[in-house]
């Protein structure tokens, strides 16, 4: 414990360090230590830590995998299961206990952690709040929480990049202030309780490349000011966000992420989109009140991984999807798509060089037409098929037979008629084969006794004929 003077001399940094120490914390003691004539005793930055840490380990009430075991003094507590200490100063620059199923609370003593970067705690139990003491941290950079039991209000340390405190119940607002940590990249506060408006503070970040506020209960209206962060990637689903999303939102150009979903915003898509946002490969906006056409510029949205419109005021044709070629999901259900006729359903055949498509859902429109033959081009990667609800008519096509990896298909609501093709026996690993009220005739094949994985199987109000299956 003790400060030789063979170690003050053995290297300037730490000497340095010393200094450090001994200015911002002249009043803590260490018995017999003298220096530079101070006549107040010193204690080295080294012990702080561990104190620190010690005292972190007493709040940690659940340890069930023993983690903390090797938290002790037979063994220097850079070496401790979690700890990252600098190679030179032996001050702790990291502390990453993940998933590690520890319960207990945050110890104020960590705000001792003057050396600490990186700070990350997620997957595990830790519960009360996060001690005002973090925000001494001035060198803390990371700070993941993520999928604890953190309550309370948002800390400020101003050189943090990366906060992630998803998944845990943190009240209150988001505080202006966090426009001034002007080096933020990544800021995430899904899933908690937090409620107010997203500060237009924020749009001082001009490094910020998230901002995930999913699922908590903000309201208000999205500020103009984040149309300065041209790398944004923004997702808020799930609030009460409300008004009109500005236009220059929709002209971030290296936008991965846009995601509004499950909010009450209103206005339409602009014209433009995939011009203005090339890069883009999640866009929702389900569940809002938009309104107006899907803009054609949206077939040249050629990096889209899943494209989400249902459940808006959306009327019109869907334009070609065909340079899609990475869509994996898309779902425009409940809207008003679509004429009630001929040449509703010609997106479909745009899609059918897709070899991704996994999701499509499409009920609850107005889109007419025959049940378009080309559906079974779709051969092995469509896993949902749904079109219930609009007013398809025609047969259902033999083809049907070669989406052998389909899970659901609902057709229900439509105009269908003619028989259950004898091919849908191919369809094993089918769950739910919902086709009620359509004019569907014939006799039920005996195949869908076959089909082992069903558990939903709705076939009524149609004109089908023979013995029980
Ligand atoms: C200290 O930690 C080491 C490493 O985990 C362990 O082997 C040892 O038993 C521990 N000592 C005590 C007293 O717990
Ligand atoms: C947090 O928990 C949710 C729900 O259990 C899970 O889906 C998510 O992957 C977790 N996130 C992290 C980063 O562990
Ligand atoms: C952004 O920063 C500028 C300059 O620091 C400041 O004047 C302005 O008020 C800030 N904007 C917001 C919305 O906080
Ligand atoms: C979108 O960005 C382009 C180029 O950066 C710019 O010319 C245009 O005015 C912007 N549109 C809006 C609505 O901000
Ligand atoms: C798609 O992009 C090309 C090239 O940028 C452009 O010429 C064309 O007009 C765009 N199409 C639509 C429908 O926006
Ligand atoms: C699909 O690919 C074929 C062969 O490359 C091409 O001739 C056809 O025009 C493509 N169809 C669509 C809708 O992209
Ligand atoms: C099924 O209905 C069609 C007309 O929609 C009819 O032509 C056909 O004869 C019917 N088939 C049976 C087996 O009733
Ligand atoms: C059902 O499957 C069995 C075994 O694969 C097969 O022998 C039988 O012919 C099938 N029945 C129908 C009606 O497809
Ligand atoms: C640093 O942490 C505070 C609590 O926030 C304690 O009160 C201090 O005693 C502690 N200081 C040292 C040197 O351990």
């Amino acid at each position: 414990m003790e400060l030789s003077r063979k170690h003050m001399v053995a290297s300037n940094s730490r000497f340095l360090v010393y200094i450090e120490v001994i200015i911002l914390l002249p009043y803590f003691s260490l018995p017999g230590l003298n220096l530079l004539g101070l006549t107040s005793p010193v204690v080295r930055g080294n012990d702080i830590d561990q104190k620190a840490l010690l005292h972190f380990k007493s709040k940690i009430i659940g340890d069930q995998l023993r983690v903390t075991e090797s938290w002790n003094s037979s063994i220097h507590f850079c070496h401790w299961h979690g700890v990252t200490c600098g190679r030179r100063h032996q001050r702790v620059t990291k502390l990453e206990l993940e998933y590690l199923k520890l319960t207990g609370s945050l110890s104020p003593y960590m705000g001792n952690l003057s050396f600490l970067r990186e700070f990350s705690l997620a997957g595990n139990n830790f519960y009360n709040q996060i001690p005002r003491e973090i925000d001494r941290l001035r060198r803390l950079e990371i700070l993941v929480l993520t999928n604890n039991s953190i309550s309370g209000e948002i800390p400020s340390c101003f050189k943090l990049i990366e906060v992630e405190i998803e998944g845990n119940q943190l009240t209150g607002e988001i505080p202006t202030f966090l426009g001034l940590l002007s080096n933020l990249k990544y800021l995430s506060f899904a899933y908690n309780s937090l409620r107010g408006s997203i500060p237009p503070s924020l749009g001082n970040l001009s490094s910020l490349e998230t901002l995930a506020l999913k699922r908590n209960s903000f309201s208000g209206i999205t500020p103009e000011a984040l149309e300065q962060l041209t790398d944004l990637s923004y997702s808020i689903d799930d609030n009460a966000i409300s008004g009109t999303v500005p236009v220059a939102m929709f002209n971030l150009s290296n936008i991965i992420i846009f995601s509004v979903g499950g909010n009450k915003i209103q206005g339409t898509v602009p014209s433009d989109l995939a011009i203005t946002m090339p890069y883009v490969n999640f866009f929702s906006v389900r569940e809002n009140q938009i309104s107006g056409k899907i803009p054609i510029s949206i077939s040249n949205a050629s990096n889209l991984n899943i494209l989400q419109f249902e459940g808006n005021r959306l009327d019109g044709d869907v334009p070609s999807l065909e340079k899609l070629d990475k869509l994996f999901a898309i779902l425009l259900d409940a809207n008003h798509l679509g004429h009630g006729g001929e040449g509703d359903l010609h997106f479909l055949s745009t899609l059918v060089n897709n070899t991704k498509l996994e999701v499509l859902v499409i009920s609850e429109n107005n889109f007419g037409g025959v049940f378009p033959e080309c559906i079974s081009i779709f051969f092995t990667t469509l896993l949902r098929l749904v079109m219930e609800e609009n007013k398809i008519w025609g047969r259902i096509p033999h083809g049907i037979g070669n989406l052998i990896n389909l899970e659901v298909l609902g057709i229900s609501q439509n105009q269908l008629s003619g028989p259950i093709p004898i091919d849908i026996r191919r369809l094993q690993k089918l769950t739910i084969f919902d086709a009620h009220i359509n004019f569907l005739n014939g006799t039920i094949p005996y195949s869908i006794g076959n089909l082992t994985m069903l558990t939903k199987l709705a076939l009524d109000f149609n004109n089908f004929q023979g013995n029980q299956v």
